[in-house]
């Protein structure tokens, strides 16, 4: 039993990490991937796509009876996002911690989203929330269309 409670534990996993649209505008891209880095975990992929409308919908499957969702669905893709495949131990929890909770004003202090948004929807950062659909959110993303900075002005805000 033990040995096995401690393989599982050891369990090399991989998440999606999705900087949205606003850590993409505000420039945080560089301070999410420091967070991740600094933890211990491998970045394995990136790629900067913009994300169309019908990866966003099969993205946010379980939220569509939501009100937000068609609010949430534009933002999503409204710019470019940064996505990002990281490898690690318990990487997914882990990933989850690092992140914070979903409302940012729930979020402790040392998380992205405690530090850096007080927006629901605009929270900079998406992360997996279990194995299974971080290797699934890792194979959609694949798919993506890349970035043309040519056809999008909105991916960084005016300084
Ligand atoms: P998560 O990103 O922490 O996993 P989910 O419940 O999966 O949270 O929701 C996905 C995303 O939908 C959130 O990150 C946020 O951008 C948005 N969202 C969730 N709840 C609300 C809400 O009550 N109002 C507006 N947007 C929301
Ligand atoms: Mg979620």
């Amino acid at each position: 039993f033990l040995p096995h409670l401690i393989a599982s534990l050891e369990q090399v996993d991989q998440t999606y990490i999705m900087v949205k649209p606003d850590g993409m505008q505000r420039g945080l891209v560089g301070e999410i991937i420091f967070r991740f880095e600094k933890k211990g975990f491998k970045l394995t992929d990136l790629k900067l796509f913009k994300c169309s409308k019908e990866l966003a919908e099969e993205h946010y499957k379980d939220l569509k009876q939501k009100s937000f969702f068609p609010k949430l669905i534009d933002y999503i893709t409204s710019g470019p996002v940064v996505c990002m495949a990281w490898e690690g131990v318990g990487v997914v929890a882990s990933a989850r911690k690092l992140i914070g909770a979903t409302y940012p004003l729930q979020a402790e202090p040392d998380t992205i989203r405690g530090d850096l948004t007080v927006q629901t929807r605009k929270n900079v950062v998406h992360g997996s929330d279990n194995p299974e659909n971080g290797k699934h959110e890792i194979g959609k993303a694949s798919y993506a269309i890349q970035f043309n900075p040519n056809t999008c002005n909105k991916h960084r805000c005016e300084l």
